[in-house]
């Protein structure tokens, strides 16, 4: 084993240095800060001193007697930096693609000459590769330096690992978020908590906007189903949404539920359709669907509400699946409530994996204080988030969920929209 002692000025610095001196395979053993006194005692500064060790196995010779690569050859993919031992007596394979691959016996103590791969005409189309390679050898070193001295990273971000955590993130989301913390930050040098929450911030923004960019109802849709489990608020969602897109988007809207389960259920949706003098059906079944859809066929948008049922139970699942196949909507939103335990979230959705599900509607934002649970599932099913509702008020309490909010919540930055 080679092990090494660092003493830097910070960790990136420390990890460029064991990268180039140890290679990728190397372990941080320890790390802490000291003070290095200066000229006649004075000018004392602080630095880091870190401990890497590596198996010299792992890194194939001894460091020292290792030829220094010429800088092109340096930028090849890390697999092929590393020296290859060549035995006369058993020469390497061929693979089919014609690539040298190592043979399994590497046992004769014959002498060993090193040599490194030409980099040749493909060098150049090794570099997208190369640099993803290089990020990721990055990521495993910091998981291992994470995992060995979990207090050794920088206070703000493990305070920012412990609020993601207590604001409901998955454990393992709030390690992989603040990971790219790290990573991202060597661009920007943050230092205080206020920085490195910005840059988290805009991490999670960025990603939601790349994967699950948030969109409210189509204008293109004219049926809108709302399906979810019991009292998480999609009849009033859907009297929020009908209030908006009656009186802010002029159209000309129409309800029907299949909700029949409780006679309460009707009288609901029917009292929110007298105040906005909406036209509402009732079906009692698949049948009748298509008759409901007839009688509303002068409407541009139909809003659809459905039973709330324990979804686990495979026969309702169906159920609404034949609803849903009756009525064919242009999209089926599945609302979600925030007061909802986070584990049980995730297993919820998973049951409605048989319901063809388009976006997600997040509500009761204003019955809690942990909305780690929206990047859970968003990272999870990467579905885009419609709306989030913040009261029982009809129909003020609806928002538009946009990234930057979205991210704000789960960091907790904010409270509720
Ligand atoms: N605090 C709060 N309460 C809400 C919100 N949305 C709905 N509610 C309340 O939650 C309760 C249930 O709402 P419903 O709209 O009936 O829920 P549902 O999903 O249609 O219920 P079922 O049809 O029985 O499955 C009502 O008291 C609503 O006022 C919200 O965003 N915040
Ligand atoms: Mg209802």
């Amino acid at each position: 084993m080679i092990v090494k002692r660092y003493v830097v000025k910070d960790m990136p610095e420390a990890l460029a240095k064991i990268k180039q001196d140890l290679g990728h395979e190397a372990v941080i053993l320890s790390s802490k800060k000291i003070k290095q006194r200066g000229f006649l005692g004075i000018f004392t500064t602080t630095q880091l001193e870190v401990v890497a060790a590596v198996n010299d196995r792992e890194a194939g010779i001894p460091h020292k007697s290792r030829p220094n690569p010429p800088i092109e050859k340096r930028r090849q993919p890390l697999q092929s930096q590393r020296p290859r031992t060549q035995l006369p007596s058993q020469p390497e394979k061929k693979s089919d693609a014609g690539k040298s691959v190592r043979t399994p016996t590497y046992q004769r103590p014959q002498p060993i000459q090193t040599s490194f791969e030409q980099p040749g005409h493909k060098a150049a189309s090794f570099q997208e590769a190369d640099v993803l390679r290089e990020v990721q050898e990055l990521r495993g070193i910091l998981t291992k330096f994470l995992n060995q001295t979990p207090d050794a990273l920088p206070v703000p971000i493990q305070k920012l690992r412990e609020e993601l955590v207590a604001n409901d993130v998955s454990p393992e989301l709030a390690e992989k978020l603040v990971l790219s913390v790290v990573q991202e930050n060597e661009e920007f040098q943050a230092t205080s908590e206020q920085e490195f929450r910005h840059i988290l911030t805009n991490l999670i923004s960025k990603e939601i906007y790349s994967k699950v960019e948030p969109a409210p109802l189509s204008p293109e849709s004219r049926v809108v189903a709302f399906v979810g489990p019991t009292g998480v608020g999609k009849t009033t969602t859907i009297a929020k949404i009908a209030a908006e897109q009656l009186l802010k988007k002029k159209r000309k809207v129409g309800l029907i539920t299949t909700d029949t389960f409780r006679i309460a259920a009707v009288e609901q949706l029917k009292t929110y359709a007298n105040i906005l003098q909406i036209p509402v059906e009732v079906v009692f079944s698949t049948e009748e669907v298509e008759f409901a859809l007839e009688k509303l066929k002068d409407r541009d948008l139909i809003l659809i509400d459905t039973a709330g049922r324990n979804f686990g139970e495979s026969i309702y699942v169906d159920q609404l699946n034949e609803f849903l196949q009756a009525s064919n909507p242009d999209e089926t939103c599945l609302v979600l409530s925030l007061t909802t335990k986070s584990n049980d979230l995730e297993h919820i959705v998973s049951h409605f994996e048989g319901v063809s599900i388009d976006k997600f509607i997040f509500t009761k934002l204003d019955e809690t204080n942990s909305y780690g649970a929206i990047y859970n599932l968003s990272h999870r099913f990467k579905k885009p988030l419609a709306y989030f509702t913040t009261g029982q008020n009809v129909p003020e309490d609806i928002e538009v969920a946009t990234p930057e909010q979205i991210a704000r919540l789960v960091v907790g930055e904010k409270r509720h929209v």
